[in-house]
């Protein structure tokens, strides 16, 4: 290893005794990718600095929240301006109206917007409420997506559930999962078959519009249409889980950019700003269902925090009236094209799939369109280029599976930094093969 990890080796093995795993979310756990994951010390812009003082170029972002930086002054001000009155009331607020405000402007398809701790409480709840509404039980989701650690969706599950080898999780009941229809994504077909077959039992189709959580896949055209004309046809929810894409891919998310309007959406990572908070929201008509406007129950201590709500306006606000998308276009597409280039010049088979600052390069000879294709990716591979890009101050993803995101304060020369270690990496690897 040519950089020193001993303080962060120190850490984890005295996490191991307390944690389990020694870590409080698998996807950090390094699991797919071997060694043990680096302890972070603190955070600033565009950098991570770990416990052993290595500096490196973060394309984690915390999972997505971070598009305005890490420890965005503005933002650390509202937080701080917050906690100076005080951290939980268990009372409303009128920033928690504040932000809905500005959730609703931002994503016309939602007419009332609830606020949840995180975005697994966000599909969860978004669920209910559509088999309340429609008064109906099955759900249909897709291999390789994620929709958070919800029972009856960790079923073909992404992220690290796909990464560690049990997208059917031990403790799921057959009873909660057993209303879980599960198609591959990208097809139109199968949708159309099972709706024309059971979609009078149908309470909701829930879908990653741009999926994260299997590396980046992008939906195809045919795709979005048939899932907004064949839901409305048989009566189904249709919920788009932005809690990756939401504020990330546009402002409005990957239903502005797509033109599309779902029934209910869910919110989490940037909504936030950092802190946790994530929402659930849609039509009126669906969301006066919500007790105790309604009679379907979900509720939560923590829901609406102050500090989160400060955060998570801060952030949005600084989004709206100073979009960053263009940029982070510009700098994704010359990240984009120069990761894929550095890999093909050096003879490796690999795809890039991107959507503004949100991409994954799959060690894949053949296009990723759903879980089988992504599940085809060399993951040997991908391990040795995750700790070959350690090793050069470039920290991305542990996983194969999962997508890399970058902010605003990342810079042309952090890019061009980072296409030039994984060119060293890749060649590297071409002359291991030789
Ligand atoms: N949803 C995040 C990206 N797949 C993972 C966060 C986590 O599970 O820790």
């Amino acid at each position: 290893m040519k950089i020193d990890l001993k303080k962060s080796h120190a850490a984890f093995e005295r996490a191991k005794r307390l944690i389990p795993g020694g870590v409080n979310s698998p996807a950090r756990a390094f699991g797919a990718v071997g060694g043990h994951p680096l302890f972070i010390d603190r955070a600033q812009g565009a950098y991570l600095y770990d416990l052993d003082g290595n500096k490196l170029i973060d394309y984690i972002g915390s999972w997505g929240p971070m598009i305005l930086g890490h420890a965005h002054p503005q933002v650390i001000e509202a937080i701080v301006q917050a906690a100076q009155k005080g951290t939980s009331y268990g009372a409303p607020t009128e920033n928690e109206s504040r932000i809905a405000e500005m959730i609703l402007g931002a994503y016309p398809s939602m007419q009332r917007v609830r606020l949840v701790s995180s975005g697994t409480e966000a599909t969860m709840s978004a669920i209910r409420v559509a088999r309340g509404f429609t008064k109906r039980n099955r759900v249909i989701k897709f291999s390789g997506c994620y929709h958070g650690h919800v029972d009856s969706l960790l079923v073909s599950a992404g992220s690290a559930a796909a990464t560690l080898g049990v997208p059917d999780s031990p403790g799921v009941t057959p009873g909660t999962s057993q209303d879980t229809i599960v198609l591959h994504y990208n097809d139109c077909r199968s949708l159309q078959n099972t709706l024309e077959q059971l979609g009078s039992q149908i309470a909701a189709v829930i879908l990653e519009p741009i999926v994260g959580n299997m590396g980046t896949v992008v939906p195809s055209k045919e795709f979005l249409t048939a899932l907004r004309e064949l839901t409305k046809l048989h009566g189904v929810v249709l919920i788009f889980d932005e809690v990756m894409t939401g504020f990330r891919v546009a402002y409005g998310g990957a239903q502005q950019l797509f033109g599309i309007e779902p029934d209910m959406t869910t919110l989490g990572k940037i909504v936030g700003g950092g802190l946790p908070l994530a929402a659930y929201g849609g039509r009126l008509e669906i969301m006066d269902h919500v007790m105790p406007a309604g009679k379907v129950y979900q509720a939560g201590t923590l829901s609406g925090n102050p500090l989160a709500t400060a955060a998570g306006a801060k952030t949005l606000e600084i989004l709206r009236d100073n979009p960053p998308y263009e940029y982070l276009e510009s700098l994704g597409q010359r990240l984009g094209d120069g990761l894929l280039a550095a890999a093909t010049r050096n003879g490796i088979a690999a795809q890039m799939q991107r959507v503004g600052s949100m991409m994954t390069l799959f060690f894949n000879p053949d296009p990723v369109v759903d879980w089988p294709s992504a599940d085809r990716s060399d993951r040997k591979l991908f391990a040795k280029y995750f700790w070959g890009l350690i090793e050069r101050g470039v920290y991305m993803p542990c996983s194969q599976f999962e997508a890399l995101f970058f902010s605003r304060t990342h810079t042309v020369e952090d890019i061009d930094r980072s296409i030039d270690a994984a060119g060293e990496v890749f060649r590297e690897l071409a002359n291991q093969k030789d």
